[in-house]
């Protein structure tokens, strides 16, 4: 054994100094953080919550499909397919921002476009306003009877 060690409760204070003052440094950075240190820290866009819900069984076809995200993301950035069971692209509106609340986005199905019961994959992809690209999907299933 190396006699030289110091002993190991005194290891033990200096780690849990050193742990101290990370801890301290990180409660600093947090509560003086730069524009640049407070955009690193936050948490990333995310997805919420939607309307069809996730793995939900609905009984009408939706007349639109509506995903709350954390916040608003960038709209050229963002898109929203729908599609079916059969992999098929749903024909839909582009991905829309709610006028009120930005960070609701909604596709609305073609005129033409009739939903059949089944399952319904919702993949979406939205860049983030601090530039961070998210992707996610998620299913509902139609089924009228
Ligand atoms: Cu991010």
């Amino acid at each position: 054994m190396n006699q030289n060690r110091p002993p190991a409760s005194v290891v033990v204070r200096a780690a849990a100094a050193a742990l101290f003052v990370a801890a301290l440094g990180a409660l600093l950075l947090a509560g003086t953080g730069t524009a640049d240190l407070s955009a690193a820290d936050r948490l990333h866009l995310e997805l919420r919550d939607s309307d069809p819900k996730a793995d939900s069984t609905i009984v009408e076809a939706p007349s639109e499909v509506r995903l709350f995200f954390s916040e608003p993301p960038q709209m050229h950035g963002t898109s929203v397919r729908l599609v079916t069971e059969d992999e098929e692209l749903v024909e839909t509106t582009d991905a829309v921002a709610d006028e009120e609340d930005p960070r609701q986005v909604f596709i609305t199905p073609g005129e033409d476009v009739t939903l059949e019961d089944g399952t319904y994959t919702v993949m979406w992809r939205v860049i983030a306003q601090d530039g961070h690209a998210q992707r996610g999907e998620f299913v509902f299933h139609l089924v009228r009877d």
